[in-house]
């Protein structure tokens, strides 16, 4: 029997998201959506202020609201030993406050009622007396030696606001080549701020925890983005044995790196429910989800490249201020406290670089580098596509040109960087030329000369960045101490249908319909007969999460070599049954045949029939395989954005006519799904550039802190992407794939802000940061005498 054909079963399809069929019928699965028997709900006593001590708090008003059953202080907390947890950045951070505040919105109690409502009336009668405290909102002004000390209880390790120093590369050879370049080349300096945002997911992070004592188990139904590492820190922080510990991460309406900490209120359910003996739902509103979960970006940069008089760049050297907030409790791997920030020298051949990061407490939330940002990777690739712009403008070269002669060329990969990245594969170049020929670079550049000479404003901006992508290995990449490997389970049954469970967890990103075309395309199947689970801890097999976008890299890897488990044992299935050696065996898509005799063979539906009903002797009965990959590097995807500005002088309007998004991740599984993340994650780069920040006013009091303040871009503000790419596989992925969920956010802002300096470019203007408001360019204008 030759093997059926089936649509859809070699990757590169567009497969349509299995996952659809329940999310467009309504019938999703969130936390919010798990209803207990006797459940109770909590809500939160947050503090109004930056910075104050806590005096008393009397919860005798709260505990007469009808419906009102306990109420959690810190106090309370603190006899448990759970009054303070250890953050993913090895700081400690309050669970709830026990007497002092450290920033607006910050946890202060715990109420547990009946109803939502009754909760939220306790909360308002819950009376806590505060004395306020100076407040410092300025990372510059933290490191002064008047500021007050922010974390006292920590000074013996820390006796300043400044939490750490970190630096990398060889700082004597940098200096040297900046010496050099002042005598003889160019020296370009600039200070970028990339400002404090939020990766508001439309679902607010939320959990549900199900103590039950006569068993002694928790389970707990978690907004996710890592449910086992989550319960191997509960189990490490509330002491509770880890079998006994179930996460449940069910569906997740959106992640963006926010729910990767673990939150106070989490833990605060779960000791409600120890303590009531009941279920205990918390599910934050959006303001609180904006002020005290984490945040991303907030680095207040100083850069400088030294090049040559014709724009050969030789040396980068950047210095950092990082503003942590409170508690250090950004999420990345140990041994990089700013992430891979050094992966900064971009796309461009330097010789030397030097990278320094001081980061400091404030009284602002904490959290620090999600939203779609790769461990840190968007201000990386901002701070260099700025810079190499200015450099441009500074010698008056154009900036695709001075991008182009200094790119690592495709023959120089796998590449040593300055600061010790090996870079897998790329074709800067190719992915360059071809955005310049989408939307005719020359022609428009003519245009824009026209307009000038008309005294109109038109801008292009380009962004030729490259991403670092699928952490592990795990001997240098680790989670709390958690090696950041990944694993596919695969289970083929007897009639050939395959149930999956990977280490990853979506949320959103269509896991359900990739992974399974991955096996498909491994054992010659229809994705159809593929179903992939992943978030329950009790059948998931162990794996780190999906963030920084490492699932296809690392799980995506496992998933591959998992389904190739299955087809070597399904090949000695079909030697066995085809009576020849293995080695006689060829594989066609779904079917193993006889060399020289392709009507004499086996389809992998009957191989898995047999490995239950048939199987020989010498093998255990079964299809399935499970793999857990530690990858031996991280992929190095890349793109080429050029956006086209036109800017209005009467109001300093930004308006985008175009923008062109060449993309590069590797072997595509899924160009549908890639095509996704490619629009969700430009949209995510244009909100910082032109419209998002998470700004405090002196009293450390949020001035964001619903939608109405703080500007997601809608379908309105939001231009239509154009979108192309190129396929360079990495060399070490088992099917040559890179990831790509954060590679537009990556990418895109800078690409704008550039387009807009592009066209201010001729009078004088080198930077404005972002957001690039209205108003922020119209004060621009005025300066210049260009509004009209
Ligand atoms: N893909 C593909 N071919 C490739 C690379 C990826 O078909 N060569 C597919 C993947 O198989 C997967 C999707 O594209 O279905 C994204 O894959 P990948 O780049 O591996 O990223 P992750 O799955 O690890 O997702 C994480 C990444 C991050 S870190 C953030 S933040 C983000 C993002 O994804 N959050 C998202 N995209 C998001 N999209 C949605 N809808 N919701 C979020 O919260
Ligand atoms: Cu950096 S946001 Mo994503 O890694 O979850």
């Amino acid at each position: 029997m030759a093997s059926e054909v089936h649509a859809h079963h070699r990757l590169g399809e567009p497969y349509k998201r299995k996952e659809d069929a329940r999310f467009i019928r309504g019938q999703g699965q969130y936390v919010d959506d798990v209803q207990l028997p006797g459940m109770l709900y909590g809500d939160i006593v947050r503090s109004p202020y930056a910075h104050a001590l806590i005096k008393s708090i009397d919860s005798s008003e709260a505990l007469k609201v009808s419906g009102v059953v306990a109420v959690i202080t810190g106090k309370d907390l603190e006899a448990a030993n759970l009054a303070w947890m250890p953050t993913l950045s090895a700081d400690m951070e309050a669970v709830l406050a026990v007497d002092r505040v450290l920033y607006q919105m910050q946890e202060v109690a715990f109420v547990v009622a009946t109803s939502r409502y009754a909760a939220a009336d306790g909360v308002a009668a819950v009376d806590v007396d505060y004395e306020p405290l100076p407040v410092v909102v300025d990372p510059k002004k933290a490191l002064a030696p008047e500021a007050p000390l922010l974390r006292p209880d920590k000074k013996e390790k820390q006796p300043t606001n400044q939490i750490y120093h970190w630096e990398t590369g060889d700082e004597d050879a940098t200096n040297a080549a900046f010496a050099e370049a002042e005598s003889n080349g160019v020296v370009i300096r600039q200070d970028l701020y990339v400002p404090r945002i939020h990766p508001a997911p439309i679902e607010t992070c939320g959990c549900v925890a199900d103590y039950r004592k006569a068993t002694g188990k928790l389970t707990v139904w978690l907004t996710s983005q890592a449910p086992h590492a989550h319960r191997t820190l509960f189990a490490l922080v509330a002491g509770l044995p880890e079998h006994r510990i179930r996460v449940i991460s069910p569906d997740v309406g959106g992640g963006f790196g926010n729910k990767v900490p673990i939150y106070p209120g989490y833990v605060c359910a779960v000791a409600a429910s120890v303590t009531t003996g009941k279920p205990v739902k918390w599910i934050e509103d959006r303001s609180e989800n904006i002020g005290s979960t984490g945040f991303a970006r907030d680095y207040h940069i100083h850069a400088e490249i030294a090049a040559d008089k014709d724009g050969m760049v030789n040396a980068l050297r950047v210095h950092t201020l990082a503003d942590h907030g409170a508690f250090d409790a950004a999420a990345q791997p140990t041994k990089f406290p700013a992430g891979l920030f050094h992966i900064c020298t971009g796309s461009y051949d330097f010789k030397h670089a030097f990278v320094d990061v001081d980061a400091v407490h404030t009284n602002k939330a904490p959290g620090g580098i999600a939203y779609r940002c790769s461990f840190r990777v968007t201000e990386a690739s901002y701070l260099i596509e700025r810079m190499m712009d200015t450099l441009a403008h500074d010698l008056g070269k154009d900036p695709a040109q001075l991008r182009l002669q200094n790119f690592i060329k495709p023959e120089a990969f796998p590449y040593r960087s300055a600061l010790n990245w090996t870079f897998d594969s790329g074709n800067y170049e190719g992915a360059l030329r071809l955005a310049m020929k989408n939307v005719d670079y020359e022609a428009l550049r003519q245009e824009q000369a026209e307009k000038r000479a008309r005294g109109e404003l038109m801008g292009i901006g380009i962004s030729t960045f490259t991403e670092i992508v699928g952490a592990g290995p795990g001997k240098h990449f680790d989670i709390a101490g958690i090696q950041m490997f990944d694993s596919c389970e695969v289970r083929v049954h007897p009639t050939g249908k395959v149930l999956a469970r990977i280490g990853v967890q979506t949320q959103g990103q269509g896991h359900e319909t990739t992974f399974a075309q991955i096996i498909a395309a491994e054992l010659g199947l229809s994705p159809d007969d593929v179903d992939v689970e992943h978030g329950d801890t009790d059948t998931a097999p162990y794996g780190l999460g999906t963030y920084a976008s490492r699932s296809t890299p690392v799980a995506g890897a496992a998933t591959a070599l998992a389904a190739r488990k299955v087809r070597e044992k399904a090949k000695k299935i079909a030697a066995y049954l085809l009576e020849v050696g293995e080695e006689d065996l060829e594989w066609e898509l779904g079917r193993f045949f006889v060399k020289g005799a392709p009507a004499k063979g086996k389809t992998i539906q009957e191989l898995a029939f047999a490995a239950y009903t048939n199987c020989p002797p010498f093998l255990e009965p079964g299809l399935e395989a499970v793999n857990y990959y530690d990858p031996p590097n991280l992929t190095y995807p890349f793109g080429a954005y050029i956006c086209v500005v036109d800017i209005d002088c009467g109001t300093g309007m930004v308006h985008i006519r175009r923008f062109m998004a060449v993309d590069d991740c590797g072997t595509v599984i899924n160009p549908m799904v890639v095509e996704g993340q490619v629009h969700g994650g430009l949209t995510q780069g244009l909100a910082p550039a032109m419209y998002e920040e998470l700004a405090y006013d002196a009293d450390g009091n949020i001035l964001a802190g619903n939608f109405q303040d703080y500007l997601i871009p809608t379908a309105m503000e939001t231009p239509l992407w154009e979108t192309d790419r190129t396929i360079t596989p990495s060399p070490h992925h088992p099917i040559g794939a890179k990831g790509v969920g954060e590679s537009p956010t990556v990418g895109a802002p800078q690409a704008i802000v550039n387009a807009v300096v592009d066209a201010l470019a001729h009078v004088g203007v080198r930077h404005i940061d972002m957001p690039l408001t209205p108003w922020k360019v119209w004060k621009v204008l005025e300066e210049k005498g260009l509004t009209s």
